[in-house]
């Protein structure tokens, strides 16, 4: 007589027949979420400012960071980057911080991509 409780290993599929391997479900391997930066436009920040930000805090060059300034500038507002949520709220708190100390209004916000 069993001394012990019946276990998935007690399974008497049959020789060969032990299925309890195949009906494991399936664990995904899923990305963490990717997060949008973006500056929106205002009508007092310098538009040198904004690029000494945009080469400062995303690694963008001089040419890089005046296009996207250039897009802010005439669209409203533009994605700067794309990052994971813990990166994505630092580069947020870091403009958001400069600009207050240098009394500027700019405003960089993050969204879920
Ligand atoms: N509109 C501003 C100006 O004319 C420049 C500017 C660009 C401000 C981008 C903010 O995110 C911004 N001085």
């Amino acid at each position: 007589m069993s001394q012990r409780p019946l276990m998935m290993s007690d399974k008497t599929d049959g020789p060969g027949q032990d299925t309890s391997l195949l009906t494991k479900p399936k664990s995904k391997t899923e990305r963490p979420p990717l997060y949008k930066v973006m500056l929106l436009n205002d009508d007092y920040t310098p538009m040198e400012f904004v690029v000494h930000v945009l080469e400062r805090f995303f690694g963008l060059n001089h040419a890089q960071a005046f296009d996207i300034m250039l897009t802010v500038h005439k669209k409203g507002l533009a994605v700067v980057g794309v990052f994971s949520f813990e990166v994505a709220e630092t580069k947020v708190a870091q403009v958001m911080d400069f600009a207050r100390r240098h009394q500027h209004p700019l405003q960089c916000t993050m969204e879920k991509e």
